[in-house]
């Protein structure tokens, strides 16, 4: 084992869960293989690592992060928190359930922080191709140093992509939308709403983004949101200056002709219209090729490349469940690379895609879908040994959260959720999230004085 070589690729959450489990083995005495992780951006954090930039960064590499500066997240902290290193163990303290992003930031830096596992990583790289060799059964990785823009080559025997699917933009057109006169941006390019005060603007899509830019929109005082759905309306009782309209048809200078007939006028729009799954570092034979879905095909337990089990992608999914998600994938997944889960046939692994396939086919609801995620995560959970968690319960909690957001999707992370993993009640937090305009750590930790919050309830 000692002589293995394994390359992750991407140190977002997803990485870094693949660094902790690593670690994790080695801690309790296991001897583990060498581990290089590939990282282009300046520091860990994947998405959480925010950046003012937009299209292309410092080194001329497209940006990676779709993350705006007053993003808080969009579900409890309690549906993600990790199994083997609690919030409270983080902070100390009860914090409440819809923390600010550079808050989860810190958790999730936190967990790694006092461990070895920086060394292990190579900042400013980017990892430009993979090849495998059939007759060695090993993998070269290109990589190029983005500082000193040299590309150099090494082995590996296995290969752990965690290069996330939320960061290049689906970019749909629409008749006449070259005339629009206003910006037009896709979400990924979002970085702050202030710029939406006293606009009209317009979200074209139906699902986080649209959802949370709106509510951004709408917090940073722009005069109208109008929310567009191709399939299916996010439902929402909205709060009077915001509307869900059907698919826009065609634009026609600033107005927005709408397929029920309707007709408005728009100074400013955002794509919301979602990510493409795109690993321009593998060739297509290695690369998943799917919607955003909780079942991307052509992985063995949601993980392991069927065609060539030596290949592993962390985080593909589309993501009720996310950082506890990761953990049992990144678990499951050391275990195979260490011996210690045995690698089913490709029969076998056949015959257990074949059975998930058809129960993710059979989902006709967001309730079902959640419990297909849980039960996956409980399934991999049982190979390893993460600390199994209530996973009932973080349905439970889901289910609560979409409820809270129907109901006032402007008041619902003002809600505290109970951890499942230590039993804490969230705290309250000390300003209305439509209140708060500052979103940094300093803010969020801090106890304001007593008259600045009466002025602010
Ligand atoms: P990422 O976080 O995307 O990290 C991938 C890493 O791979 C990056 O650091 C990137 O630089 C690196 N990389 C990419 N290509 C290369 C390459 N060729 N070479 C080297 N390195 C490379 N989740 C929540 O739980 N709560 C939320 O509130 C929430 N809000 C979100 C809001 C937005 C706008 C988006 C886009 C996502 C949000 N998510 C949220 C989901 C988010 O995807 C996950 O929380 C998490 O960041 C996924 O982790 P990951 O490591 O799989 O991918
Ligand atoms: P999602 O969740 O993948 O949603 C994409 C949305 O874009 C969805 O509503 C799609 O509608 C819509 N879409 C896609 N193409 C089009 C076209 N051509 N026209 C109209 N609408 C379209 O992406 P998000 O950015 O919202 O969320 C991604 C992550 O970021 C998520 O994990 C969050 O945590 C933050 P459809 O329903 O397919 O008709």
């Amino acid at each position: 084992m000692t002589d293995q070589r394994i390359a992750i690729i991407g140190a977002g959450p997803s990485g870094l869960a693949a660094l902790r489990a690593f670690e994790s083995a080695e801690r309790a005495g296991t001897e583990i293989p060498e581990i290089v992780c590939y990282e282009k951006q300046d520091d860990w954090g994947g998405q959480w690592n925010y950046s003012w930039r937009t299209g292309i960064d410092q080194y001329g590499e497209s940006v990676h992060s779709s993350m705006y500066r007053n993003l808080w997240s969009n579900a409890p902290k309690e549906a993600l928190e990790f199994a083997e290193y609690t919030f409270d163990e983080h902070f100390g303290r009860p914090i409440s359930s819809y923390p600010p992003r550079e808050v989860l930031w810190d958790y999730i830096d936190g967990r790694l922080r006092s461990s070895n596992a920086k060394d292990k990583v190579q900042f400013a790289t980017a990892v430009r191709w993979v090849q495998y060799h059939r007759d060695t059964d090993t993998f070269t990785v290109t990589v190029e140093d983005l500082k000193t823009q040299t590309t150099t080559s090494s082995e590996f025997n296995q290969i752990i992509v965690a290069t996330g699917h939320f960061s290049h933009p689906n970019v749909p057109g629409f008749a006449g939308i070259e005339t629009f006169p206003g910006v037009v941006e896709h979400a990924h390019d979002f970085r702050g709403a202030e710029k939406f005060a006293d606009k009209r603007v317009l979200m074209i899509g139906a699902s986080y983004s649209a959802e949370d830019i709106g509510v951004q929109a709408y917090k940073m005082g722009a005069r109208s949101v109008t929310l567009s759905y191709r399939s299916k309306a996010i439902g929402h009782v909205w709060p009077q200056g915001m509307e869900e309209l059907p698919l826009v048809e065609r634009f026609d200078g600033s107005q927005a002709h709408f397929v029920n007939g309707e007709v408005r006028e728009f100074d400013a729009v955002v794509l919301c219209t979602g990510y493409l799954h795109k690993y321009p570092f593998l060739p297509s034979d290695l690369s998943i090729h799917s919607s955003n879905n909780v079942y991307p095909q052509g992985l063995y337990r949601g993980v392991t490349w069927q065609n060539n089990p030596k290949l592993h992608y962390l985080g593909a999914q589309d993501q009720w469940f996310t950082f506890n998600m990761f953990d049992a994938q990144a678990w499951y997944v050391r275990d195979l690379i260490l011996g210690r889960a045995p690698l089913p046939s490709a029969d076998e692994r056949a015959e257990s895609i074949e059975q998930w396939t058809q129960r993710f086919k059979a989902i006709a609801s967001e309730a079902e879908e959640i419990q297909f995620q849980a039960d996956y995560i409980r399934d991999l959970i049982e190979q390893t040994d993460y600390p199994m968690f209530d996973l009932d319960s973080v349905v439970e909690i889901f289910q609560a959260w979409v409820n809270d957001k129907v109901e006032n999707v402007l008041t619902y992370r003002d809600k505290q959720h109970r951890s499942v993993m230590t039993g804490t009640l969230a705290a309250a937090h000390h300003t209305p999230w439509l209140r708060e305009l500052d979103d940094s750590l300093q803010r969020y930790l801090s106890t304001p004085p007593k008259d600045e919050l009466e002025k602010l309830l």
